[in-house]
C-alpha cells in the first residue's frame, strides 16, 4: 500500500500525467545577454532541451526556435531595471516631496512604468480576434516535385517548422471558447524558401463568393452596432437579415449549423484552405489544388446545451484544451491532404471551381495525404507570439499559387493592409514571429518601428555601387503562373455561382439522422432569437430549397407554417450530387482512442478507496485525464484519497465521462429514504443536487457513464435509464456489481473511446 501511495500522490498527479517536462522550463531559455533583448547579465547558463516524450522534443532541432532564442528573456536572478538597463533600486513606491507629500515630476522610473502600461494593447484583429496557438512541424510524405515545386514536400522527412493558430470569428479578444462559431485554422510555414500562410478555416466553403461582401457579412454578424448585442453569437436579427437575403449563403449555413461550429477541441476539427488554389512544378506544370487537414484524434463536436454552458463554466476551454494536451506531450497531430484537378477535369464539373461556396466532394476527387503536422511546443508569450503573429492570405512560395477565386483575391490584399494598423506599420514581418527563417533581402527600408540595420549607401535599383544586389532570383524566385486572360472588365459573376442549393442539399442529405436534427434544432435556437418574423419567413423560404423535412422541422421549432420556396437565382437546374458519406463528422472517429479525455470519479465518504486508485490508475494507463471529483477539495474523510476538484469548480461540462465508484453500505444506502441522518463528513451524493445534476448533464449530453455496486443509486436517484428510447441498452451506460469494476471499466473505456451516445437524444430531453 505504501508503495501503491508514493505511485499515486492523488493531489500531486502532474508528474504522473505529464511527465516530469511539466516542470522542466523551456528548453533554449538561454540566459545569455546574447541580444539586445535580453536584460544585461554575467552569467551564462543554458537549460538543456528534455527529449522526445517529455514534453519539448527536437526542441533543438527547430530552427524556428532558435531564432526565437534571440529574443527570448529569461528575469530569473536578475535585478529589476528600466527600459534603458539602468538599474532600479526601489519601483513600489513613487517618489515624493516628503511621505505624505506630493508627487515628482522628475519620477522617471514611475513616468516610464506608467507610460508603458498605458499602451500595452493593440487593436484586436478585426475578425478572429480570440484565438490560441502553438508550434510544432510540418513532415512531408515523400518528394512531391512531379506537383509542385514547393521545398517543404521535396523529400520524406523533410521537416519544415510552423506557428498555427485557431481561432472563433465574431466574438472580442475575450470571448468565449466554445460559441456557435468557423474556427479558423491559420498555418504558418517557415519553409527554407520563405513563409508560407495556408490560412483557412474548419469549414471548407465560405458565407460569400465575393471579397467585396466581406465587410457586409462581418458588419451583419458582429454585435449590433447601436447596443453592442450579443457577443460572439450569429443569433440576431441583423446576421439573419443578411443571411436571409443573401442566398449564396445557403451551403455555408448547413456546416454552421451543424456540430462543426461547436468542435469538442482545436485537435479534433478538420482544416480547410476553402478556396481552389494552384499547384506549379519546375516545369511550370500546374494543377488545381484544395488543401485539407484531417485531425488524428478524429472530428468530434460538443452538443448545444453542453457548448452554452461550457461558455459560462470554462471561457477558455478549447485554449486550455490545447495548452494541456502539449504539455503532456500528447502532441496534436493532422494530415496534410489534396485534391488535385486539371482545368479540363473542372471544366466538367456541375459546379464552378472558383467559387468558394462549394466543395469539390471527395467521390468525386480523392484526397490524398502529402504530409503530417505535429503541434509539439506551447508559445512562451501570448502576446508575443499568438497576438502579435500575422498570417496572411498572399504569403505563398515558389509552387503555390493563387486561382481567380474573387474572395481569395480580395483576401490577397486584406491582410497585409489590416497589420499596418493592428501592427503599427509595415515592418510587422520583422516581429520575430513572423520573421522568416529564409534570409530577406530587398532594398525596402525604413518605417515605424525598423529593426534591421541595413549596411550600406545602395537601397535602390539597378545599381552599380552594390554590384546590382541583390540580384534578381530569376526562375529561382517566385513566378506567377502564366495563366492566358482575355475578357472585357465587368462587375458580375459567373452563371453557375447562383446554384445556391444544389451543394447545400448535398450536405443536408449527407448527414446522418443525429446530425440532422442537430441542424434542425441550430436553426430552431438562431432563428428563435430572431425578433422580426419577416426575417424568419424569408429565411424559412430559403430552407424549402434544400430539404422539405429540414423546412418543416425548422418551421415546426418556431411554431411557423412552411412558406413557399424562394425563388431561384438561376433557370439552370439544380445538379444531383450522390451522397457523401465524408461529409458526415462520424466518418472520421480517430486514432487515438481515450487518450487525452477527461474523466470525474465522483466520490464521497465511505468510498471505496482501493477502487478508485485502480480505476484510475487504469485510465492513466490508457493516456486519459481522471479527477477525483467531490464536494470539497482536501482530503475524503475516512481514506486517504483527495478530491481534487470541486463540483462548483469542475461541473458536468468539463468531462468526457464519469464514473460513480461503489461505495460502503453504511454510507450509501442512506440517501434516498433516510433523510436527516447525513454520514459523517459530509452529504451522500444521492442527496447532492451538485451530484444529480453532474450526472443528468453527463446524460444528457450523451457522456459516458460507469456505475460500480452501490455507486448505481446515484444513477437511480438522477433518474437516467439504463435502455435508449428504441429499447436497446444504452452503450454508454455501464453498471457493474460490486467488484467487478474492472472489467466494467473495460466497458466504459469503449464507450468514452466512442465519445458520445447520441442515439440517447430526444428533443426535449427526458432527462
Ligand atoms: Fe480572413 C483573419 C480565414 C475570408 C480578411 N481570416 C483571418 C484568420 C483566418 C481567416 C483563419 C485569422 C488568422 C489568425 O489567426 O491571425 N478568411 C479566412 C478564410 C476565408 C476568409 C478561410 C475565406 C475562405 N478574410 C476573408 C475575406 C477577407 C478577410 C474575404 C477580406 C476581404 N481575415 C481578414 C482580415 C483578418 C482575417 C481582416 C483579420 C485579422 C487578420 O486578418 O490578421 O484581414
Amino acid at each position: 500500500d505504501e508503495q501503491l501511495a508514493a505511485a499515486m500522490p492523488f493531489n500531486d498527479t502532474k508528474p504522473l500525467e505529464y511527465g516530469d517536462a511539466a516542470f522542466t522550463p523551456h528548453a533554449g531559455e538561454t540566459r545569455t545577454p546574447s541580444s539586445n533583448f535580453a536584460t544585461a547579465s554575467t552569467s551564462t547558463e543554458t537549460v538543456a532541451s528534455p527529449k522526445d516524450g517529455e514534453g519539448h522534443p527536437n526542441i533543438g532541432n527547430n530552427p524556428l526556435d532558435g531564432s526565437l532564442d534571440r529574443v527570448r528573456v529569461d528575469d530569473s536572478g536578475r535585478e529589476l531595471t528600466t527600459n534603458q538597463g539602468v538599474k532600479v533600486a526601489d519601483n513600489q513606491d513613487s517618489l515624493k516631496i516628503g511621505l505624505r507629500g506630493p508627487t515628482a515630476m522628475e519620477d522617471f522610473i514611475l513616468r516610464e512604468k506608467i507610460t508603458h502600461f498605458d499602451h500595452e494593447r493593440i487593436p484586436e484583429r478585426v475578425v478572429h480576434a480570440r484565438g490560441s496557438a502553438a508550434q510544432g512541424y510540418f513532415e512531408s510524405y515523400g518528394d512531391h516535385s512531379p506537383i509542385t515545386r514547393a521545398s517543404l514536400l521535396a523529400a520524406a522527412g523533410k521537416r519544415t517548422p510552423v506557428f498555427v493558430r485557431f481561432s472563433t470569428v465574431a466574438g472580442e479578444r475575450g470571448s468565449a471558447d466554445t460559441v456557435r462559431d468557423v474556427r479558423g485554422f491559420a498555418v504558418k510555414f517557415y519553409t527554407d524558401e520563405g513563409n508560407w500562410d495556408l490560412v483557412g478555416n474548419n469549414i471548407p466553403v465560405f458565407f460569400i463568393q465575393d471579397a467585396m461582401k466581406f465587410p457586409d457579412l462581418i458588419h451583419a454578424v458582429k454585435p449590433e452596432p447601436h447596443n453592442g448585442m450579443p457577443q460572439a453569437a450569429s443569433a440576431h436579427d441583423t446576421f439573419w437579415d443578411f443571411a436571409s437575403l443573401s442566398p449564396e449563403i445557403t451551403h455555408m449555413l448547413m456546416w454552421h449549423l451543424s456540430d462543426r461550429a461547436i468542435p469538442r477541441s482545436y485537435r479534433m476539427m478538420q482544416g480547410f484552405g476553402v478556396h481552389t488554389f494552384r499547384l506549379v512544378n519546375a516545369q511550370g506544370a500546374s494543377v488545381f489544388c484544395k488543401f485539407h487537414w484531417t485531425p488524428m484524434a478524429g472530428t468530434h463536436s460538443l452538443v448545444w446545451d453542453e457548448a452554452a454552458r461550457l461558455a459560462g463554466a470554462d471561457p477558455d476551454f478549447h485554449r486550455r484544451d490545447l495548452w494541456e494536451a502539449i504539455e503532456a506531450g500528447q502532441f496534436p497531430e493532422w494530415e496534410l491532404g489534396v485534391q488535385l484537378f486539371s482545368a479540363e477535369q473542372a471544366a466538367q464539373f456541375p459546379f464552378d471551381i472558383l467559387d468558394p461556396t462549394k466543395i469539390v466532394p471527395e467521390e468525386m476527387v480523392p484526397v490524398q495525404p502529402i504530409g503530417r503536422m505535429v503541434l509539439d511546443r506551447n508559445p512562451d508569450n501570448f502576446f508575443a507570439e499568438t497576438e502579435q503573429v500575422a498570417f496572411c492570405a498572399a504569403h505563398v512560395v515558389p509552387g503555390v499559387d493563387f486561382s481567380d477565386d474573387p474572395l481569395l483575391q480580395g483576401r490577397i490584399h486584406s491582410y497585409i493592409d489590416t497589420q499596418i494598423s493592428r501592427l503599427g506599420g509595415a515592418n510587422f514581418h520583422e516581429i520575430p514571429i513572423n520573421t522568416p527563417l529564409a534570409q530577406i533581402h530587398n532594398n525596402q527600408r525604413d518605417g515605424m518601428h525598423r529593426q534591421s540595420v541595413n549596411r550600406g549607401r545602395v537601397s535602390y535599383e539597378p545599381n552599380s555601387l552594390a554590384g546590382g544586389c541583390p540580384f534578381q532570383a530569376g526562375t529561382k524566385g517566385f513566378v506567377s503562373f502564366p495563366e492566358p486572360q482575355q475578357a472585357s472588365k465587368v462587375r458580375g459573376k459567373p452563371e453557375l455561382f447562383a446554384d445556391h442549393y444544389s451543394q447545400a442539399r448535398l450536405f443536408w442529405k449527407s448527414q446522418t439522422p443525429v446530425e440532422q436534427n442537430h441542424i434542425i434544432a441550430g436553426f430552431r435556437f438562431e432563428l428563435t432569437r430572431v425578433q422580426t418574423p419577416a426575417i424568419r419567413r424569408r429565411m424559412l423560404a430559403g430552407l424549402v430549397n434544400v430539404d422539405q423535412r429540414l423546412a418543416a422541422g425548422v418551421a415546426d421549432g418556431l411554431g411557423m407554417e412552411v412558406p413557399p420556396p424562394l425563388p431561384l437565382s438561376t433557370s439552370l437546374p439544380m445538379h444531383d450530387y450522390p451522397p457523401s458519406p465524408a461529409l458526415s463528422l462520424f466518418s472520421r472517429p480517430g486514432a487515438t482512442g481515450i487518450r487525452t479525455l477527461k474523466v470525474a470519479l465522483l466520490v464521497a465518504p465511505g468510498v471505496d478507496a482501493a477502487q478508485v486508485r485502480d480505476m484510475y490508475a487504469a485510465l492513466l494507463d490508457c493516456g486519459a485525464v481522471p479527477r477525483l471529483v467531490g464536494e470539497r477539495i482536501g482530503r475524503l474523510p475516512g481514506t486517504d484519497l483527495d478530491v481534487e476538484i470541486s463540483f462548483e469548480t469542475g461541473p458536468s461540462v468539463l468531462w468526457d465521462g464519469a464514473i460513480v465508484p461503489d461505495r460502503d453500505d453504511a454510507y450509501a444506502g442512506l440517501a434516498a429514504d433516510a433523510p436527516g441522518s447525513d454520514t459523517p463528513g459530509g452529504t451522500p451524493l444521492n442527496r447532492d443536487v451538485a451530484a444529480l445534476e453532474f450526472v443528468r448533464l453527463q446524460y444528457r449530453h450523451d457522456k459516458p457513464l460507469l456505475a460500480v455496486g452501490n455507486g448505481a443509486q446515484l444513477l437511480h436517484a438522477a433518474g437516467i435509464p439504463q435502455v435508449l428510447p428504441d429499447g436497446e441498452p444504452d452503450p454508454g451506460i455501464v453498471i457493474a456489481e460490486r467488484g467487478e469494476g474492472a472489467a466494467a471499466l473495460v466497458r466504459f473505456e469503449a464507450a468514452l473511446a466512442h465519445h458520445r451516445t447520441y442515439a440517447r437524444e430526444t428533443d426535449p430531453p427526458i432527462v
